[in-house]
């Protein structure tokens, strides 16, 4: 199990579908975008993005950043502002499909006749070759490796699609001896290879349904995404994309035909959603290749096509007292992803130590914190829940950095999630919220490490989820905020597990989110954050079902993501903790809607240059007149100023006008 962040692949000049053809081993990205009805190409690295004019296509990138593509000139290799074309001699219509860190490139041509014929270039030398069984269509090319190693399918004389393995004049077929051999939906895909030679595809059973493989030596090992809802031929498990460890992605598709990213390892499925992502059928979200960090690379259906990139990231599991300096500060704690769990201790953004406190497998996750022991104040340290892959639940207490209990506290089935942790019932000690695939909430009453209750509430509003477990009306009983797919943001009111209030508290673009909670003015009342697609920020402030405050507060890029919530200055005001795909941490030390101090979490003193690609966004300009201020510094002391994220303050605390002005809504972007 992996938890990833999202970063939204749109460059600047976008004006409808942005398609992502591959990701290399620096996290870098290639593909084409929609402008006034021409496609262009474009290289994403580190944030920014680099157009190269007017393609046909884009098929992918090496880790020197050759992007292969097509344009005017026929197929081409771009690098650095210069393009360099491989149009095979032996034919026209040339489609490179691949290329390798050395810069070879694998595609195919048509000869007179239409007939697909595969080729390897190299170094302006171009390598022809067939698979003897191929059918009138001729050779289809997928991926070439290191070893110069090319993968490809064809179709045979009865319409069977078959994959192979070409290398230095050899051809092996690869069938799945599990395919079907006819119908419309039959036989073997192969989409990608990785440098030991491990092939990765998929093929369609009999009744033509589709299903993964990793093919290694002779051998196929199969695999079926537990989510995929294969009710019909042409539905299933899809694979694009294989790394050197063996790690697989690609889509499934659930009973409704929406499509989910998965990461498969060993055996075991990550599924992911792009939290944008609509749900219409056909669409989704479609990883097309993953690299050796693990970072996957594909697309997801907006408002128009978008790019993505999944990048994993250490889990925040919360904020709390796990040390004895009783400094009061919130610290965090965090498993990263070699699986090691760690406290750090705040003092403000400074980051004063970090403390080990356990090891955990890889099947199991930090899945949140609490008060399971007792309340805060008392003897007591914050506590830790974990889940398993398998479904299982444990509590972990601490006292200081030692862990003093570690009790297995029960089993929920897989399709149930743990959405939230708060105590419901007001005696001081979380419980546990859980949402199932289906829509359904069941709240399980805990005394320590003991299930007390477990409650079935009933279906979430109108399909929704649960997006937050905070107290909004500050009566000591934790409170329930969903997200409707419709964009509605119902709060429940709980009173141990009944729904004491049930109200539709705002209505939210479908580009807008829940990023997190917290009491960011320290009233006592947990207050939202909202984030948009393009990284707006807007901030709740709550009284229960009532909005007191709704204020756009920041814009950040798409690199950097909101991670959580702590208060780690101890100042009784929630601080919001960002993450940016080249893992570095960023402190916004929080008063209501102002940002008062924007650091980076570091050792020492925090460093006087802002993050790399942390800068405020043009975007934001237009928002300014009718009382709010775009402030380029604050003027507030400290080496940092709020500069890097261009934070709009208001004086009007209800810019609901401003918003609808600046994102061009009609109004209602809260009712
Ligand atoms: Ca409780
Ligand atoms: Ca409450
Ligand atoms: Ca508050
Ligand atoms: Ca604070």
């Amino acid at each position: 199990m992996t938890i990833f962040s999202f970063t939204n692949i749109r460059p600047p000049n976008a004006g409808g579908n942005t398609v992502v053809a591959g990701i290399n081993a620096s996290g870098d990205v290639a593909g084409f975008y929609e402008q006034s009805g021409t496609e262009h190409g474009f290289l994403y690295s580190t944030g920014n993005f680099t157009d190269f004019g007017i393609v046909g296509t884009v098929t992918g990138l090496n880790d020197s950043d050759q992007v292969i593509g097509i344009n005017s000139g026929g197929a081409f290799i771009y690098q650095n502002g210069n393009f360099t074309y491989l149009n095979d001699p032996s034919g026209s219509s040339t489609y490179p499909a691949a290329i390798n860190g050395s810069g070879e490139v694998a595609g195919s041509y048509k000869d007179n006749s239409g007939v697909n014929h595969g080729f390897i270039y190299s170094n302006g030398n171009f390598t022809n070759f067939d698979d003897p069984n191929a059918g009138i269509q001729g050779t289809g090319v997928a991926a070439i490796n290191a070893s110069d190693q090319v993968v490809g399918d064809y179709l045979d004389n009865s319409n069977v699609e078959h994959g192979f393995i070409y290398h230095n004049g050899n051809i092996i077929e690869i069938s799945d001896p599990a395919a079907g051999s006819s119908g419309n939906f039959s036989g073997t895909i192969v989409t990608a290879i990785n440098s030991a030679g491990d092939v990765a595809g998929f093929y369609f059973d009999g009744s033509g349904v589709a299903h993964g493989f990793i093919y290694h030596n002779g051998v196929f090992a199969n695999f079926s995404d537990p989510g995929a809802a294969p009710n019909s031929g042409g539905a299933g498990t899809f694979v694009y994309g294989i790394n050197d460890s063996d790690e697989v992605t690609g889509y499934y598709n659930d009973s409704s035909g929406v499509s989910h990213g998965f990461v498969y390892n060993g055996g075991t499925f990550t599924n992911f959603s792009e939290p944008y992502a609509g749900g219409s059928p056909g669409f989704g979200t479609q990883p097309t290749a993953i690299n050796n960090s693990g970072q996957v690379a594909g697309n997801y259906q907006s408002a128009a096509e978008q790019g993505f990139i999944a990048t994993p990231v250490p889990i925040l599991g919360g904020s709390g007292d796990y040390d004895t300096d009783g400094d009061r500060n919130g610290e965090l704690l965090w498993q990263n992803l070699d699986g090691t769990v760690v406290s750090w201790d705040m003092n403000g953004a400074q980051l004063a130590s970090i403390a080990t406190l356990a090891q955990v497998p890889a099947n199991w996750q930090l899945a949140g914190t609490g008060h399971f022991a007792g309340a805060p104040g008392s003897s007591s340290n914050t506590d830790a829940i974990f889940r398993s892959d398998a479904g299982d639940f444990l509590i972990v207490e601490f006292s200081g950095n030692q862990i003093v209990a570690n009790q297995m506290a029960g089993h929920v089935p897989t399709n149930w999630h743990i959405a939230g942790i708060g105590d419901f019932n007001g005696d001081g000690k979380s419980d546990v919220l859980w949402q199932s695939d289906a829509h359904d909430v069941l709240i399980t009453e805990m005394n320590g490490t003991q299930v007390m209750v477990n409650q079935f509430i009933g279906p979430a509003p109108a399909g929704g989820q649960a997006a937050a477990v905070a107290d909004f009306n500050n009566d000591g009983m934790a409170d329930i905020l969903f997200l409707t797919p419709g964009g509605d943001l119902v709060m429940w009111e709980m009173n141990g597990t009944q729904v004491a209030v049930n109200q539709t508290i705002a209505h939210i673009p479908s580009n807008w989110r829940v990023a997190t909670t917290g009491d960011f003015n320290g009233d006592g009342n947990a207050d939202i954050l909202l984030s948009s697609e393009t990284g707006g920020q807007v901030m709740l402030e709550m009284n229960g079902t009532q909005i007191l405050v709704n204020q756009f507060f920041a814009q950040i890029p798409s690199n950097w993501h909101i991670t959580g919530t702590g208060d780690v200055n101890g100042d009784g005001k929630s601080d919001v903790i960002l993450t940016s795909d080249a893992g570095d941490h960023l402190a916004w030390q929080m008063n209501g809607p102002q940002i008062v101090s924007n650091q980076l979490i570091g050792p020492g003193s925090p460093p006087s240059s802002p993050p790399q690609g942390a800068q405020a966004s043009p975007t934001v300009a237009t928002m300014n007149g009718q009382g709010s201020e775009l402030r380029g510094d604050d003027g507030a002391s400290g080496p940092a100023p709020d500069s890097m994220l261009g934070v709009l303050r208001g004086a009007d605390p209800h810019a609901l006008d401003h918003l609808a002005a600046a994102f061009g809504h009609d109004g209602h972007f809260l009712l």
